[in-house]
């Protein structure tokens, strides 16, 4: 080599090298769902150095089900990592000692083979490290890629990596992460104890949970997203599959704006985005009423049978002109209706004490029985019977078993006051239907007593729909 040429040669690697370490060194900030990092306040690149971690572990898919899932971070989806256009990242990967299996990541936002997957492959007790330069800004899935990919997907591995542009994101009020992803277990949804991976459901795609953030749940009760009225909300939306694409849409509410797919195309007015399996889109909205919006997939079995619904909690005034509520309710009951079953979905739990079916009948009856009898058993007169204080519901429990069972239709008195219409057989399991009558026996001025598994068991055998005389229907 000619020396000019060494000289040159030198001059650049001197160059290369000079420019990366006069970067100032940051650590990445990475938070757990549904939490984002603060956006980046640099106008400069750094060099950030993220240290991630592989954990195996059990938790919750679902109240009293058990899932061992692999994860980065230790939820799932995995943390959520901030960096700006142009920095350069400086990723450790560790793997817990106390992992059965390799890892390593796959970052979409990386542009190198593997999206860093070969040099990340990472065994238990141990750490790679890698670098990249994040050259373009947008909205990234990452995941472990080691063989079996698919399980190690399917057990959780993913999360999202935003990479701001260089200028910067226009401010909003509240940022969110909320992460989709399917899940195949050995038993169905909501088969209680601790559950294993099913390959052959994997397979055939059809997953038991389809979940956000990972289990039933996660964005509901006192774990909804909140937010005021007048308040801009930005949601970073992934979608982990392994095998579901996500039509995702939030009730009662029209994204102003979406990056599709997490790119730069920016649409308006969007109802519901499509968000792939490995993809993601970013939706905002301005708040205008209050009240909860609730987070589905649109494929609506998966949000009302496999668990894909959150819930964003919104406070503040009323807006009677945007939405005005209720107006007016009356009653609609078709001549001729027949008893006929409202199929249940929700997970089998087992109770073993009176404190744990009063704990699980409220939900049945929160799931079940609310629409029509009311929150504190009131019922609405002229239409549903109070269960509160009912004298039909008390001097006959036996009867009170094959009503739930079967369905009641026909004029009856309850309280003094007259009804004349159909309640329709609940289809409940034995379990669900002793829960919920102990739970109604326990609340509202009700004469108490337990219903047991076995009592439900037997009317179901031998008791049948009660059709009162006289009934017109
Ligand atoms: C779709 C509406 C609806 C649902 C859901 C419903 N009921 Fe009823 N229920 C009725 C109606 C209507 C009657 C009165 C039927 C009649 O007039 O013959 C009734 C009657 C009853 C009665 C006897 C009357 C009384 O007030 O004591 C009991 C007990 C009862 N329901 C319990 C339940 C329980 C427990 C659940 C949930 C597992 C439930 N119901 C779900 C509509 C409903
Ligand atoms: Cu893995």
């Amino acid at each position: 080599m000619k020396l000019s040429n060494l000289v040159t040669a030198l001059g650049f690697t001197f160059a290369l090298s000079a420019q990366a370490a006069s970067l100032p060194v940051v650590d990445g900030v990475l938070t757990s769902p549904p939490m984002v990092p603060p956006p980046i306040q640099r106008d400069h690149a750094a060099r950030v150095v993220v240290k991630m971690e592989t954990v195996e572990k059990v938790m919750e898919i679902a109240d009293g089900v058990e899932y061992m899932f692999w994860t980065f971070g230790g939820s799932v989806p995995g943390q959520f990592l901030r960096v700006r256009e142009g920095d350069e990242v400086e990723f450790h990967l560790s793997n817990h000692p106390s992992s059965k299996m390799p890892h390593n990541i796959d970052l979409h936002a990386v542009t190198g083979p593997g999206g860093g997957a070969a040099s990340s492959f990472t065994a238990p007790g141990h750490t790679s490290i890698f670098n990249f330069k994040a050259l373009n800004p947008g909205l990234y899935v990452y995941h472990c890629a080691t063989a079996p990919v698919g399980m190690h997907i399917a057990n959780g591995m993913y999360g999202l990596i935003l990479v701001e542009p260089k200028e910067g994101l226009p401010p909003v009020d509240k940022e969110y992460y909320v992460m989709q992803g399917d899940f195949y277990t050995k038993g169905a949804y909501g088969e209680q104890g601790l559950q294993s991976f099913d390959m052959d459901k994997a397979i055939r795609e059809q997953p038991d949970y389809v979940l956000f953030n990972g289990a039933v749940g996660a964005l509901n009760g006192d774990k909804a997203l909140t937010a005021n009225v007048g308040e801009t909300v930005r949601l970073y939306v992934g979608n982990g599959g392994p095998n579901l694409v996500s039509s995702f849409h939030v009730i009662g509410e029209i994204f102003d704006k979406v990056s599709v797919e997490g790119g730069n195309l920016y649409n308006e007015n969007v109802q519901t985005t499509l968000v792939p399996a490995g993809g993601a889109a970013v939706a905002e909205f301005k708040l205008e009423v209050p009240g909860n919006f609730i987070l589905v997939d649109h494929s609506i079995f998966r949000a009302f049978n496999k668990g894909a619904l959150g819930m964003l909690a919104v406070d503040g005034p009323e807006d009677k002109i945007v939405y005005s509520g209720k107006v007016a309710e009356n009653i609609y009951l078709p001549e001729g209706s027949a008893v006929q079953s409202i199929p249940n979905g929700h997970p089998k739990l087992v109770a073993s004490s009176k404190d744990d079916q009063l704990l699980f009948g409220k939900r049945v009856y929160e799931a079940n029985c609310q629409a029509c009898h009311q929150a504190s058993g009131q019922g609405i007169p002229g239409a549903f019977p109070p269960l509160a204080g009912s004298d039909f519901l008390n001097t006959d429990t036996t009867r009170a078993i094959d009503v739930v069972l079967h369905g009641l239709k026909g004029p009856i008195k309850v309280n003094g006051q007259a009804f004349d219409s159909i309640m329709p057989a609940m289809s409940l399991s034995d379990e669900d239907a002793a829960n919920v009558l102990t739970y109604v026996l326990n609340s509202w001025d009700n004469s108490g007593g337990v219903i047991s598994r076995e009592q439900v068991a037997k009317r179901r055998d031998e008791g049948e729909a009660i059709i009162m005389e006289g009934s017109a229907h």
